[in-house]
Formats: C-alpha cells, structure tokens, sequence
C-alpha cells in the first residue's frame, strides 16, 4: 500500500469506500512519474498484458492483445443516470439513479479482489485554464494507468492543484474479474458476457461508474465519459459547449492563420484531418486535438476551443504515409498499440499501413497469420495511443490556457450519396441545423451494420450527456449570448462521396486542404459561392483545384444539389427529429420547413 499524498478529506473518505467496496489486494497511487510507467510496463511485460515492441524500430512503445469481447466502446451498455428520463433524452440510455447505484454496488462489492486498486489524480485541459476539470479515476488496470498518462495530464500536480478542499469528479472503474487467492491472472481480464458491462454516469452527483471493459472509451474514463458526457452536463449549465471535435489551424502561404473545429462521427476521419499534411504548396495545418474540443465564449465575443486532452487515441488501420504522415511520425516512440499485428521483428502493422503485409504475423487475436489466411490482421477498431506532444505538428499554442479563436465550425460524416463535397450555412440557426442532420454510414468504432445510414447529431450522439433537444437549444442560443457576427461561420463537409461504381469521386486526405482554403477565403470575404437550396456551394472555379486531376463529371458530382436525394434527405431528419418531440426547439423545424420549401 502506498500512502496517500494527499490531505483531501472528500478524496481520502472517498479512496477508503472504495477500498472498503472492491476489496483489492493492494492500493497504488500514481504520481505519474517516469519510473512510475516504467515499473506498470514491467510488470505487464511480465503478466503478459503488453508485449515490447522491437526498442530498435519502436522505442518505448507496446503492444496489448485485448479479449476478443472487448475491441470498442459499448453503446448499448451507456447509461446516463440523470434524476428522469426526460433529461436524458432519448439519446440516451436511463436508468433510475437510486436503482442503478444498487446495481453496481453489487457488481463492484469485491471486484478488485486479489488485483491492485489504482488511483490515477488527473485533469482535463490545462491546469491553468479555467475550464479545466479534476477527476480521479481509481481502476484496477495497470493498462489504463499507462493510457491515462499518455492521455490527460495526471499525477502528483494534479493532487497539488486540488489541495486540501479542491473539488474531483470520482470515476470508478473495474474490469470486473476478481482473483480467487492462488488464481493465475489471464493477459486481458475483463467481463466477457456484455449484458455485464456498465458505463454509468450520474450527472447530478457528477461520478462515473465503469464496470466490465479495459478497452478505449469504456475504461480511460477523462475521455468520453468525463470529457464529453460528464462536462456536457456541465457546459449546458455554466455556459459553455464539450464537443467530438478536431482543433486545428491554417495557415496560408501568406501567412494568416485561422482555427477550425470539426465534428466527424467516430472513425469518420478526425485524425486525418487534424493533423493533415497540406497537398497546396505554402498551406500548413498544425494540430491542437483529434477528438474534444471545449467550446467557450472569449471576452472578446468569439468562440475559443481547447482540447482536454494531451494524446491521441486513434484507429490504427489505415494509418499510412499517404493518409496521415504525421501520425506516423507520432507514432514512432513511447506508444502503445492495441490490437494491432506483431510483425516477426518486433514491430507492429496493421491493413492499409501502405507497405507490403508481412509474409508471416500475429494477429490482433494472438493467432498466425499470413496474407492469404482470409483473416484481418489488425482489428478494424485497432488503436494507437501517443503523447499529442510527439506530434510533428503540434500547435505551438495547444495547451494554452484561453484557447484559440475559432474562425470556422465544420460538420461531416460518412456519405456515399447526396451530401455535396462541401456546403456553408447561410446563418447561425441554419449552421446548427446543419450539425443536428450529422449523420454517417456506420463503421466498426460503433458496434452495428456497416454502411447503414445512422443519424449523429454533431457527432454527439453517443457522448450528449443530456436530452439532444436542450442541446440544440444550448448550441441556438450562443446566438443570443455574442455578437452573432463573431461565431465562426459553419460548413458541412463529405470526404466520403462515391460513384455509382462505387469509387471514392474526392482524393481526400491532403487534399482537403483545398477545401480547408475555400472555407477561409470564405471567412475572409474573398471566396467564390452560389446560394443554392441547401446553402452556399463553391462556385465551380472557387475552388483550388491546380495540379489535381479531377474529372469534370466527378466534380460536378461533388459541388451540386442533388435535389431528389435532398428530398429524401429532409424526410429522414424528419424522422429523426421526431424523436425529441416537444424538446426539439422552433428553429430547427423552421430550418427544415424552409429547406423542404426550397427544394420545390
Ligand atoms: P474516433 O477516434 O473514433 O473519434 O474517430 P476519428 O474521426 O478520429 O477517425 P479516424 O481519423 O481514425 O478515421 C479514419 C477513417 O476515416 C479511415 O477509414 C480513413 O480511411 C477515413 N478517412 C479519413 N480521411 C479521409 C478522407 O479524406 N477520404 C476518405 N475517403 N477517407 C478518409
Ligand atoms: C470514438 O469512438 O469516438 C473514439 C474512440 O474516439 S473511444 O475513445 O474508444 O471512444
Ligand atoms: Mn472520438
């Protein structure tokens, strides 16, 4: 047992009702210190959790294999444990406060038996911000404790930072897979039967409970759970906005800069487009984050964003020379890498790395594997978890304490059809209709159907801590609080569209710089559009085009209003929509009323 560096009365009566609870072996709190990671890192080399990548080709990074009932965020099993149903809407799974708290406190009496209890003090955003948020996740995984190092700022500053009456958010969580003394422990433990999972959030108090998963959004409790279901809650009370957004900035060749937020569903492209290598000689994209942005009204009137995180957690597959270089390069030292294929020389790779597979590996399973045994070797949802620090271009102010200006807002998802290539919203109210009708074809971060069309209200849909409908409410009446003139101007986007072939009509990837370019040139007043129906489109030679070869057909594809597919676009938000019955505000029927009035 390591004794408590802290005097905090609520934090220490708190650590011992947990103790008390889960009954673990031992108890560890982390200061987060080098030799603190190296020790866990041991010690799940030892156990088998982690495998040491090759310290040649990946200095101080790891592999961890997961059980093959524990590779993504369970949905399902999200609990939003607000005092009704009602407020947490039906975007939310609720279950009644008072009853659930029973629930768990079965499921958690024991759980950490024979298992150490790690208490892990950490914040998200920078300590100095006043934004900023405490939270203490007590866990008995070693792996979480590496990825919470990696992932928020954590250790003994942020007990420091708390002091003797500071206030912490408590997030608990197990794996749920207690040792019988004498019982040998398994390289994954976790619940496998996913009626047993729960990721419970309790806004009122606000604590997090989290039983049954070691895997990404379940288990590394600051992030989805706190950063962006937690802290929703709270920015819907204090004023401010917790959102599934990329920060990034872009700079012109002549050098004006400007910060751009984007929500993409997950796996819809976040990473790619934060930390983007330019295809338009003299542009530079530097990344501020992949995944959260908090939202918050500057003085001054505009819309600052900060990310709460400090490293990136992101889908492995993929990841290639073309598609993001720079999170390769970030990906070089210090990460750990789940689910991943080992390659016979200690290094990892996964589908589309963009060099040749390996003539013999081990599977994200643990199996062998060749190129031709008609398994993946990676596990679509494979991820690497990196220091954001490592990236080779990181924003010099990422962790600066207001913020950054945001000049543009952009939305998106995953859409083969309909949705042109980019569009702009004509107001503030039209720009929030807009984030609400997000949607994108399904893929492997949520469990479900590939390539059926799921709506994602601003991508939100799993992380909206309370009812969508204030929510939208939340985000119309940031119109009323500022100079409207002031917000940043709002864009849809669609990397995603298809031929009826089926092939990918936009290059994407550095090539969306030149989308990134129309969408400033648009905040400068200078760039080309035409008001169409479903908003402002780039006129045909608005766009900068030079050195692509992109077919007339394929373009106009792209930047067109497909009214047919709008029609059947209006009735599906529609649907949507209806849903949050009387909570929906006025001004989104509206939005759509005039969109369907528009269309003819
Ligand atoms: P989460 O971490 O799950 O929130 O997701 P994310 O939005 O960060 O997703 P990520 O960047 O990992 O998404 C990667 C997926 O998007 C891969 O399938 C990429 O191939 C695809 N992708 C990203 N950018 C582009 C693009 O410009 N064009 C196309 N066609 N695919 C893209
Ligand atoms: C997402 O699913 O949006 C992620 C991955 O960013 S996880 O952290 O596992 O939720
Ligand atoms: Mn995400």
């Amino acid at each position: 047992m390591s004794a408590a560096p802290t005097t905090n009365p609520k934090l220490l009566a708190w650590v011992e009702e947990m103790i008390q609870l889960c009954q673990p072996a031992g108890v560890h709190w982390c200061d987060g210190s080098e030799a603190e990671t190296q020790r866990l890192c041991d010690l799940m080399v030892q156990g088998g959790t982690f495998t040491k990548l090759n310290e040649k080709l990946r200095p101080g990074c790891y592999l961890a294999r997961s059980h093959a009932s524990d590779v993504a965020r369970v949905e399902d099993r999200t609990f939003i444990c607000a005092k009704t149903q009602e407020e947490a809407g039906p975007n939310n799974h609720w279950a009644d406060p008072a009853e659930m708290r029973q629930r768990l406190l079965g499921l958690f009496k024991g759980s950490m038996a024979g298992r150490t209890m790690y208490i892990i003090p950490f914040a998200m955003g920078p300590l100095d911000s006043p934004i900023a948020k405490i939270g203490i996740e007590v866990t008995d995984s070693a792996y979480v404790v590496v990825n919470m190092r990696i992932m928020t700022r954590m250790g003994q500053a942020v007990l420091d930072k708390l002091g003797v009456g500071g206030a912490f958010i408590p997030c608990l969580h197990s794996v749920g897979a207690p040792l019988r003394p004498g019982q040998q422990d398994v390289p994954w433990p976790c619940e496998p039967d996913p009626k047993k999972k729960y990721i419970v959030h309790f806004p009122d108090d606000p604590s997090i409970w989290s039983f049954g998963s070691g895997y990404g959004g379940n288990a590394l409790l600051g992030k989805k759970c706190l950063a962006l279901r937690i802290a929703s809650t709270i920015a819907r009370r204090e004023g401010w906005l917790a959102e599934h957004m990329l920060i990034l900035g872009l700079t012109s060749p002549q050098g004006t800069k400007h910060y751009v937020a984007a929500a993409f569903p997950s796996a819809c492209g976040k990473t790619n487009l934060a930390m983007m290598q330019p295809s338009l000689p003299g542009w530079k994209v530097t990344c501020l984050g992949d995944d959260i942005a908090w939202l918050r009204l500057g003085q001054d009137g505009r819309l600052y964003a900060t990310n709460p995180e400090t490293g990136f957690f992101g889908v492995a597959p993929g990841t290639s020379q073309h598609s993001n270089p720079n999170a390769l390069a970030a990906i070089t030292r210090n990460t750990i890498f789940t689910n991943v294929a080992l390659k016979p020389d200690g290094d990892v790779w996964w589908e589309d790395m963009g060099v040749p597979a390996p003539a013999t590996a081990i599977d994200w399973e643990g199996n062998d594997w060749t190129p031709d045994c008609g398994r993946k070797a990676a596990h679509p949802n494979s991820r690497f978890t990196a220091p954001a620090a490592q990236c080779p271009v990181i924003d010099p102010d990422w962790q600066s304490a207001e913020g950054v200006p945001l000049s543009a807002i952009l939305f998106g998802g995953r859409r083969a059809t309909t949705i042109p290539l980019v569009n702009e919203a004509v107001s503030w109210e039209h720009g929030v209709f807009l984030g609400s009708a997000c949607g994108s074809e399904t893929t492997a971060a949520a469990l479900g159907k590939a390539g059926v069309l799921r709506r994602d209200p601003f991508a939100m849909l799993p992380f909206c801590g309370y009812n969508m409908g204030d929510y939208f409410a939340h985000w119309l009446a940031l119109a009323q609080r500022t100079d409207r003139r002031k917000l940043p101007r709002v864009f849809f986007t669609n990397w995603f569209r298809r031929s009826d072939s089926g092939k990918w009509l936009w290059p994407g990837y550095g090539e969306n710089s030149r989308v990134l370019k129309w969408v400033c040139e648009r905040v400068e007043g200078t760039g080309q559009a035409v008001e169409t129906p479903i908003g402002f489109l780039p006129t045909p030679d608005a766009l900068d085009l030079s050195g692509l070869n992109l077919n007339g057909d394929d373009l106009r594809h792209l930047l067109s209003v497909d009214v047919e597919g709008w029609k059947k676009e209006v009735e599906d938000v529609a649907a949507s929509y209806s849903n949050y019955k009387d909570r929906l505000p006025s001004a989104l029927t509206e939005q759509l009323a005039l969109l369907r009035q528009r269309l003819g």
